[in-house]
């Protein structure tokens, strides 16, 4: 059951309400029911909302209301609500249809969403018809012009004269901006975009393990934005935009190798001290198996190394890695998900990825999310990249994200890539360094606590190897 009111409906509404939106669905019939009592449960007192109508001609239409739906059996004005469409037999044709005067709605138990010339249903179930829509009410009143200007439109040419619809949807309108940032976050000045280059510049792992680099693996849903992450990183070092690594939204996944970028820094020539591994894709059905990603998480599998669609990776894989050691493991783990589709990720991505991160999870590696795409979900941020943190509809799918990975939500990092950018943007450097410097110190971490194993290991090994020499003696 997806949501049927597109991106472009949204920001319709949102342009004739006034200011930036976000929806969220309270009530949906063909999800909750065509019952009154049920509507009032989830739309009751919960202030502003869109009312959708679905018919079945591909007419979509509906009303606005700033004021609570509610159960007082009273007639109310609202001097913001207003009716419009949206589809005429499935063409985009948005018309807004003002408030004039008199009452706007009806609030009561026993109704349905109310509007004076929209009307939906007054019986507490309507079941669907044979021919699977449901029958509401359009007996008078339906797009008449009582307290609304119809501009000239009519019941007909809204809707065909009828209100049979396959679907009706209430969705909640809040403000896209937040007065405080859900997340304390540093300013989006070019200092602080310096700083963090030169963190991630001069970056080093954790001394103590004599490694030159660490590996961060990159996961996540084909076209979830694991390639445009790394040309966002190379991009941002190269002071231009870049595309080592092939992007685009194909069916199935581009990245067919394990390829272990490395980026390097111009101004001193010198590789950075990471490597950021891009895989190929989480999919239902075709996603990486199991024992290809244990073998790259124990640093089994070679740079370059093709993945085979029908077979897995052996130990007979040409350049397998027999015996790899510390440098050769993956030492973080990056969930990217689509920030834009998180609504609608199928149970077999969920569960597969519920079955990666056990694998990461057995093995004691860190694991954190990037969420991309939120400049797809939220207009502001579209606008404006440094909104990201008083965005509340970002803040909603970090929420969200941090939910189905189940890790915390700090773990949970909004980012957007480059894609139809053709010049560096200091916001959106800022945000991938800010999730980059992330994982490195994440990847520091795995590395803190390798050490401390292999301390623990080479003490035991040294009291019983001094064991035996004791017995030798004596
Ligand atoms: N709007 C937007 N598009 C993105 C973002 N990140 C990636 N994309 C687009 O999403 C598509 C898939 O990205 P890609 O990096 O190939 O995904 P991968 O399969 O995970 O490697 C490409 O068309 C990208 O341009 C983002 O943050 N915002
Ligand atoms: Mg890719």
């Amino acid at each position: 059951m997806a949501e049927l009111l597109t991106r472009k409906d949204k920001k319709q509404i949102s342009q004739w309400i006034g200011r930036d939106s976000q929806f969220e669905l309270l009530y949906k019939i063909s999800r909750d029911g065509m019952s009154y009592q049920r509507f009032h449960e989830l739309c009751d007192n919960k202030g502003p909302t869109v009312t959708i109508f679905y018919n079945t001609d591909n007419n979509v239409y509906g009303g606005y209301l700033s004021d609570n739906w509610g159960s007082t059996r009273s007639w109310c004005t609202n001097q913001k609500a207003f009716l419009f469409k949206l589809h005429s037999a499935g063409n985009w044709k948005p018309v807004m249809f003002p408030y004039t005067s008199g009452e706007t709605h009806y609030k009561a138990g026993n109704h349905g969403p109310w509007f004076h010339s929209l009307a939906s249903c007054s019986n507490n179930v309507l079941k669907k018809t044979v021919g699977g829509f449901y029958q509401l009410f359009s007996e008078y009143d339906f797009f008449d012009g009582q307290s609304f200007d119809m501009k000239g439109e009519t019941a007909q040419s809204v809707a065909n004269g009828h209100n049979n619809v396959t679907d009706l949807e209430v969705y909640l309108v809040k403000d896209d901006e937040l007065e405080s940032p859900w997340r304390d976050s540093q300013d989006w000045s070019s200092q602080t975009f310096q700083e963090l280059k030169e963190f991630v510049a001069n970056y080093d792992p954790l001394e103590e393990m004599k490694i030159p680099e660490v590996n961060i693996l990159l996961i996540g849903q084909v076209g979830a934005g694991k390639s445009s992450f790394l040309n966002t990183i190379n991009s941002i070092f190269r002071g231009g935009i870049s595309s080592r690594a092939c992007t685009g939204s194909a069916e199935n996944s581009l990245t067919k190798r394990f390829e272990k970028f490395r980026v390097r820094d111009p101004s001193t020539k010198k590789y950075l001290c990471f490597r950021i591994c891009d895989t190929r894709g989480v999919e239902e059905g075709l996603s990486i198996k199991s024992e290809d990603l244990g073998f790259i998480l124990d640093g089994n599998l070679p740079n370059h190394y093709t993945f085979n669609p029908v077979e897995k990776a052996s130990t007979k894989t040409p350049g397998f890695v027999k015996e790899p050691t510390v440098k050769d493991r993956i030492h973080v783990v990056v969930f990217v998900l689509d920030g834009s589709t998180l609504d609608v990720l199928s149970e077999g991505v969920v569960s597969k990825l519920k079955d990666i991160k056990s694998l990461v999870v057995d093995r004691g590696v860190s694991q954190l999310a990037f969420l991309t795409k939120m400049d797809k979900i939220c207009e502001t941020v579209n606008k404006d990249v440094s909104k990201m943190f008083t965005s509340s509809v970002v803040e909603d799918a970090v929420n969200k994200a941090a939910d189905i990975i189940a890790i915390p939500r700090s773990h949970v990092l909004p980012v957007k890539n480059y894609e139809k950018e053709s010049q560096l943007k200091t916001d959106i450097n800022i945000l991938a360094l800010t999730a980059l410097r992330q994982a490195l110190m994440f990847a520091d971490d795995f590395l803190e606590n390798q050490y401390e194993l292999e301390q623990e290991n080479s003490q035991t090994f040294n009291t019983r190897d001094k064991g035996w020499f004791w017995c030798y003696l004596v």
